[in-house]
């Protein structure tokens, strides 16, 4: 088996260390405004293990009484997402393809011992945009399946300015994060590795 299915492209370094640097900054500004918050399953109210926020006109939230959904405040300040950083929106406009822009910067922050499991994004309405996603910090063991649970999967060590796209046939496929190596980046600071993902919501 060679290469990544239909749908996938990966950008290995695509930010280069500075790149990166000031990516940090500009997300711990945004963060400072819309702190990290502990996402709960739907139902359970189980804790995922990482801490989320977002910028955008929408983000992705999840609490044990309303489920997953995007809303355009912050569900523990009551404050509008800061705006999605100049980068981000450039780089969105360089490679999604797509003729819209992203309404939701998905800020994931996984601590060492932290994994997400296998699901699909599907709380958009639009699936014809692909998600966009950057990595900072250590690197992680990203895992691909495909579009049903229990089928054969592949994995991807994922690096700290790596960017990748999932659309086309590949957006509803079952992804997740093993596992996080610590200690692999000098990035940042405490450790640990942020994921960005770039989302188009709506339709219109
Ligand atoms: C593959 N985040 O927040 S991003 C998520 O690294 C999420 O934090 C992971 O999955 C992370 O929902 C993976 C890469 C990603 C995003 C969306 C996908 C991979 C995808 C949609 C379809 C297939
Ligand atoms: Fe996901």
């Amino acid at each position: 088996m060679t290469g990544l299915p239909d749908g996938i492209s990966y950008f290995p370094d695509y930010f280069d260390r500075k790149a990166q640097e000031t990516l940090v900054e500009t997300i711990r500004d945004i963060v400072r405004a819309a702190p990290f918050y502990v996402p709960e399953m739907p139902r359970t109210g189980k804790p995922m293990q990482v801490r989320m926020s977002n910028c955008g006109n929408l983000g992705w939230v999840t609490d044990k009484k309303g489920g997953y959904r995007y809303q355009s405040l912050h569900p523990k300040t009551g404050k509008p997402w800061p705006p999605i950083p100049e980068t981000l929106l450039t780089l969105w406009e360089a490679k999604a393809a797509f003729d819209g822009m992203p309404e939701a910067c998905l800020i994931n922050y996984y601590g060492d011992s932290a994994k997400m499991g296998l699901h699909q994004d599907r709380d958009e309405e639009e699936f014809a945009a692909p998600v966009v996603s950057v990595s900072l910090g250590d690197d992680c063991l990203f895992r691909i399946g495909g579009t049903s649970r229990g089928g054969p999967t592949q994995s991807i060590r994922l690096r700290s300015g790596d960017v990748i796209l999932l659309g086309g046939p590949s957006r509803l496929r079952y992804h997740g994060v093993d596992r996080i190596y610590p200690a692999t980046s000098t990035l940042l600071k405490d450790g640990g590795r942020i994921n960005l993902t770039l989302r188009r919501v709506t339709t219109s």
